[in-house]
């Protein structure tokens, strides 16, 4: 808007409905010196409308009108739930399809507890409560916390099915940081708990997405707890892992022999991460570019489970 005195009114209609009430256009400075003016929580359905801006005082120049779509999303009964700690899957967060959940079906098949369209029945497992049921693949849900520390966690996921052939995925802040198997516990209130480890979070607030890659299964909660790392449980002479050589120069070359994921970081003397591959088999045979790096020490740290092994390798 330009305007060359204060006091300048519009509003906006929607199908005759005056949607934002009066907008005041401030003295710009001149005819051609625009400013941005706001209304704000305009709620519109879906479908065709006419959008009818009307003047109620002359005098001001209009450019145009950007109309942006804004996040409703909060948190459930407006906690945000800290981390570590528990998360129960039916307190995902508010602001309906879409921004908080996506959900295939229309109601609450279970009937019981909320009253939008994801579906949650009661829970027979120990604590009672609530679960997600009847989920589809491609449905997820959103919840809204804060981790209290800078820190790896296990992510620890309570679910049930009689069925093979499930996962899970977990998105941090819309990244996805792994897929989790789920096992047929032999029944839909027959529960069990999976794990992702070595998910690290920064402190602060994040939105959590449990994204359902198939469909019958049924999640009762998550939580996540803080990884307290035991150091020097890994031994070189027992060749699980092997880094060399040291000095480096050119190359480093690790190899690892160790179960499951792990994730591979290496670090230079200020503590900055040069590299860093997250979730990645424990067997595995790297060669690690050195030969740009500036001479001075490095940590090579291996993270498997609640295992960490650190290695000091001086680049010449
Ligand atoms: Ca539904
Ligand atoms: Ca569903
Ligand atoms: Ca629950």
């Amino acid at each position: 808007m330009a305007a060359i005195a204060s006091g300048k009114i519009f509003h906006i209609e929607f199908d005759g409905v005056n949607v934002t009430g009066p907008i005041a256009v401030p003295n710009t400075g001149g005819w051609q010196t625009w400013a941005t003016v706001k209304a704000q929580n305009i709620q519109l359905s879906a479908g065709n409308k006419i959008m009818r801006v009307v003047f109620e005082t002359n005098e001001m120049n209009l450019n145009f009108i950007n109309a942006i779509k804004t996040n409703n999303q909060t948190p459930y009964n407006g906690v945000i739930i800290n981390l570590p700690g528990k998360v129960e899957a039916e307190n995902y967060d508010l602001g309906g399809q879409g921004e908080a959940f996506n959900e295939t079906t229309p109601g609450n098949t279970g009937a019981v507890y909320r009253n939008d369209a994801v579906d949650i029945e009661a829970c027979t497992d120990a604590g009672g409560g609530f679960n997600l049921g009847w989920i589809d693949a491609g449905e997820w849900l959103e919840y809204t916390v804060n981790a209290t520390a800078t820190s790896n966690y296990r992510f620890n996921f309570r679910v049930a099915t009689p069925m093979a052939g499930k996962t899970l995925s977990l998105l941090v802040d819309g990244v996805n940081r792994g897929t989790v198997n789920i096992p047929v516990t032999g029944g839909w209130q027959n529960w069990a708990t999976v794990s992702l480890n070595n998910i690290t979070l920064n402190q602060g607030q994040h939105i959590i997405r449990l994204l359902m890659n198939g469909n019958e299964f049924n999640v009762n909660y998550f939580d996540a707890a803080v990884i307290t790392p035991k150091t020097g449980m890994f031994d070189q002479s027992a060749a699980a892992i092997r880094i060399y050589p040291n000095p480096a120069n050119e190359l480093l070359f690790i190899e690892s022999a160790i179960e499951g994921m792990v994730t591979l970081a290496i670090f230079d003397s200020f503590g900055q991460e040069i590299l860093k591959k997250e979730n990645i088999s424990g067997n595995f045979s790297e060669a690690i570019e050195f030969k740009s790096l500036l001479p001075g020490i490095y940590m090579v740290r291996i993270v498997a489970g609640e295992e960490i092994f650190t290695e000091r390798i001086v680049k010449q």
